[in-house]
């Protein structure tokens, strides 16, 4: 499985740091949606879903987290501790997040709105998602 990240450009001058996001250029689709989540308690994990057509930017905005990728055949753990980076997380992956330091704020850049429709949430029925669309 390849991990793909994408690296932010700084616009530092003398006075701090900037990083500006925008579609098709720094992020490669169109965003419709931008949520974080923050104050994430001790020991939290979050996610276990994957969704059948979102695309996603997550980046750790503030702290340090994990992202644990699995894409039905490898699995793979990113650590997400740099404001400047993005993870891509296409569809059809199941992800879930964890190892969140207090600090942490975990925004996310979305391809779509609000679906519950569009996740999956139960891990048998992600892999039967995966291999049906495989064998088309
Ligand atoms: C994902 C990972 C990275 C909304 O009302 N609107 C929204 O846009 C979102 C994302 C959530 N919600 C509501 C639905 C639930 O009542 O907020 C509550 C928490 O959502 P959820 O349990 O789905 O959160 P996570 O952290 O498990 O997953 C979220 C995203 O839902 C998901 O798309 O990929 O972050």
């Amino acid at each position: 499985m390849q991990v793909v990240k994408y690296a932010f450009q700084q616009h530092g001058d003398e006075r701090g740091q900037l990083i500006a996001l925008e579609e098709y250029k720094d992020i490669p689709f169109e965003i419709k949606r931008v949520y974080y989540m923050y104050d994430t308690k001790d020991g939290v994990r979050r996610g276990y879903h994957a969704h059948k057509s979102l695309e996603q930017i997550l980046v750790c905005i503030n702290g340090t987290c994990k992202i644990l990728l699995d894409n039905g055949n490898e699995k793979k753990v990113v650590t997400l501790e740099s404001r400047c980076e993005g993870l891509y997380i296409p569809n059809n992956m199941w992800r879930e997040m964890y190892d969140f330091s207090e600090d942490a704020v975990l925004m996310v850049l979305a391809s779509n709105y609000y679906n519950e429709e569009d996740y999956i949430r139960n891990y048998d029925q992600f892999l039967d998602f995966i291999s049906e669309n495989e064998s088309r």
